[in-house]
């Protein structure tokens, strides 16, 4: 018997107990290794029933997603479920942790389930761009009913022990010990004589579905995961548990599940879990790198930035000081900080008394004095040099050593607001996505000086705050905007070339994009851009293509949404970007002036140009090693600009078209729009030699 899979008995009961770190997941030997054990079990005449549980922090969290990549290697899953529901000997599910996909799907191969009360179940299959393969999409909806399964399944998101239990997906909680739980509740079954309840054999909840049901279910996933695949076929699955008799049933499924993992969306998905966990495994801080504690934090800047960076904290427990320079700017930003709460409250996020904790952990400041004592402080200021250096420089006298000085910078040089300070191994850029306290994505701006210990920190505070750390290096604009510059950019060139905005963004709305490029300038604010092309027009070449329909659009005083206008215009209280005549002629009057007839573009010819004007900026980032991989830009991009999950971020996407397409398409744009489309050496590079940007490390 493998060292995972052991057997042993508890008095009247065998213990089946699987110890496969770090989160149980279902590898070969594993699967092997429940088969044997069963085996011990049905042979030891002294145990009348059997319980199977995990050991470590959780039970099994799924099939091992390691060997997707792999052909299928027996016994597959559904065989080891076989095995449990055709046990002579009633099989009971310890459950704690997480029991996740192929997990819960063993769980539901048991007669029965006992779950701590901390525990969660869900088949997150969807997550990964699948649909679970190992009959959850069978005996789920016969256990607990279809339009409950369809749910779990569909979304992907599990379901706590108590709703579990209410649902009849567990059959009790075990309040105190687990082990001892499951073991009174297996010599139950065999005191009451409880039967060898297989799910497969539950019929009757499957029979007499509610009319229109999964038309419904099928509707509403189409607009909640719009573009991905797998919840449709999870509803596809679940319907036919309505209709097909168990094994043919079970059979549709796996048919499914196997086209599902071939196709381009799992790899896609199956890349990013990957990539978001890669991201913090830096190659120069190890684990023997010390991260320092943080218990109290600070925020220079109460404006919607700031605010939002000092909600992150207290969301954490950490207090935190937010300062800003007069009282009415402090009590403005205090406001906002209310009013987003409250909202959480409004719609059923928070308790009233947690609204009370998290409030009462921000306490606005005047003082930089009350900073003395703080573990870290985030500058959150005005995008100017000058003003941070203020604020740095400050800080440097007031902070105690080895406190964290971050700045919130999203284009300036770290290193050199670090060289105004006697400390600059304790300066590091955190770079917030705005709003700072919704979006996922934390930049981490490594300075020339930054510690290793700070680099830590970083990722255990993005941790705690529950965000997706990426390490960056410093350049204008780090990974996410120096490559939203090109990507942008273009965009105004199709714009100039012939293409309304709206069909600029509905192109890349429809390629999966939360939003196109000019409503997203539009929500960014579009004076952040105009300051940034003023701030570089003395260094642009004068033979360099230029579009100035965005800076005209300025000059108007429309700065996008908080303005009520841009390229769009808003309607007061309503984000819906409405088309406006008064940009359809300013574009039109720009085309008049440079000569340019307006052309008709496809819309494969926008996605292209923009998505690929991203790509060729993401291989020079990776040539420079400002990202350390290429896995780490395609993180930053999901995660920080609506990149669709389901392609994988621009890298992966470019790696499934082929770096021979993407560079050939680059070249043809180089020719006929001018050296700003000049291909990236690296793009050439592996272009070239038949590689792919995932295999890229640099020497
Ligand atoms: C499935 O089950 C299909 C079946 O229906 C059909 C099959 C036939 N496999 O996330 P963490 C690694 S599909 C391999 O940092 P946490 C992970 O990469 C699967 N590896 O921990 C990381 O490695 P490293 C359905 C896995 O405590 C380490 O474990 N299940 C797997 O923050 C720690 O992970 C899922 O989709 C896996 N299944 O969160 C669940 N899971 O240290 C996926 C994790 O080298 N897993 N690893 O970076 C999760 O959601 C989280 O890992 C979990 C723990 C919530 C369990």
């Amino acid at each position: 018997m493998s060292e995972i899979a052991t057997y042993r008995r508890e008095g009247r009961i065998g213990v089946i107990a699987l110890n496969n770190p770090p989160v149980n997941a279902l590898s070969l030997a594993l699967r092997k290794g429940i088969i044997a054990c069963l085996a011990e079990g049905a042979a030891d005449a002294g145990a009348e029933a059997l319980v199977l549980i995990c050991e470590g922090r959780t039970f099994i969290a799924g099939a091992d997603i390691t060997e997707f990549d792999r052909p299928p290697m027996d016994p597959f899953l559904d065989i080891v479920i076989e095995h449990l529901e055709a046990s002579p000997k009633a099989v009971v599910a310890a459950i704690h942790g997480t029991a996740l996909g192929g997990g819960l799907e063993t769980a539901l191969g048991c007669h029965y389930r006992v779950a701590a009360p901390s525990a969660k179940c869900g088949l997150p299959e969807v997550s990964l761009g699948l649909v679970p393969g190992a009959g959850g999409t069978q005996r789920l909806p016969r256990l607990i009913g279809p339009a409950d399964a369809a749910q779990i399944i569909a979304s992907g998101v599990p379901v706590n022990a108590k709703k579990a239990h209410d649902l009849g997906l567990v059959d009790a909680i075990a309040e105190g010990d687990l082990l001892a739980g499951a073991i009174a509740f297996a010599e139950r079954v065999v005191d009451e004589k409880m039967p060898l309840r297989k799910v497969r054999d539950l019929e009757e909840k499957v029979k007499n579905v509610p009319e229109g049901l999964f038309e419904g279910l099928r509707a509403e996933f189409a607009q909640k995961q719009r573009g991905f695949n797998s919840p449709q076929r999870a509803i596809d699955c679940v319907e036919a548990a309505t209709q097909l008799p168990m094994d043919a049933g079970l059979k549709r499924e796996r048919e499914i599940f196997f086209e599902a993992v071939t196709g381009d969306q799992s790899k896609a998905q199956r890349h990013i879990f990957f990539s978001e966990r890669a991201a913090s495994k830096i190659p120069d801080v190890g684990k023997e790198i010390q991260a320092q504690p943080i218990k109290t934090a600070a925020v220079v800047g109460a404006g919607t930035m700031g605010g939002g960076i000092a909600m992150n904290f207290a969301n954490a427990g950490i207090p935190v000081y937010l300062l800003d320079s007069t009282p009415e700017l402090l009590e403005k930003g205090m406001g906002i900080v209310r009013k987003n709460y409250e909202s959480g409250v409004k719609k059923g996020r928070m308790t009233e008394v947690q609204f009370e904790q998290v409030m009462g952990l921000i306490r606005p400041t005047l003082a930089y004095e009350d900073f003395a004592n703080a573990d870290i402080v985030v500058e959150a200021v005005f995008e100017e040099m000058e003003i941070k250096k203020q604020v740095f420089e400050k800080l440097d006298a007031i902070c105690k050593p080895g406190c964290v000085l971050a700045t919130n910078t999203s284009t300036l040089d770290v290193n050199e607001i670090a060289a105004c300070t006697k400390r600059p191994e304790s300066v590091i850029g955190l770079h917030f996505f705005s709003p700072a306290n919704v979006m996922k994505l934390l930049e981490i701006v490594r300075g020339a000086k930054t510690s290793k210990e700070l680099i830590a920190t970083a990722f255990e505070l993005s941790k705690a705050i529950k965000k997706v750390g990426v390490l960056v290096g410093v350049c204008d604009g780090f990974v996410g905007n120096r490559m939203v510059h090109p990507y942008v950019r273009e965009s105004m060139f199709l714009v100039e070339e012939g293409a309304a905005p709206e069909q600029v963004d509905q192109a890349l709305y429809d390629f999966g994009f939360a939003m196109g490029p000019c409503a997203m300038s539009d929500l960014a604010g579009l004076d952040v851009g105009w300051r940034i092309r003023k701030r570089q027009a003395a260094t642009r070449p004068l033979d360099e293509r230029y579009c100035d329909i965005a800076d005209k659009i300025c000059e108007l005083g429309r700065y996008g949404q908080k303005t009520g206008a841009g390229w769009y215009r808003y309607e007061p209280g309503n984000r819906a970007p409405q088309p406006d005549p008064v940009v359809t002629e300013l574009i039109a009057a720009v085309r008049r002036e440079n000569s340019i007839e307006a052309r008709s573009l496809s819309n494969e010819e926008i996605v292209e140009r923009c998505v690929y004007a991203l790509v060729n900026e993401g291989a020079r980032i990776l040539e420079e090693g400002i990202a350390l991989r290429s896995s780490d830009i395609d993180v930053i991009y999901i995660y920080g600009y609506g990149f669709p999950v389901f392609r994988g971020g621009p890298m992966f996407y470019a790696d499934t078209i082929g770096l021979d397409k993407v560079y050939a398409r680059v070249c043809e744009f180089h020719k006929q729009h001018g050296g700003l489309w000049a291909p990236a050496p690296l793009l050439k590079e592996l272009a070239e030699a038949g590689k792919r940007f995932t295999d890229y490390r640099r020497a």
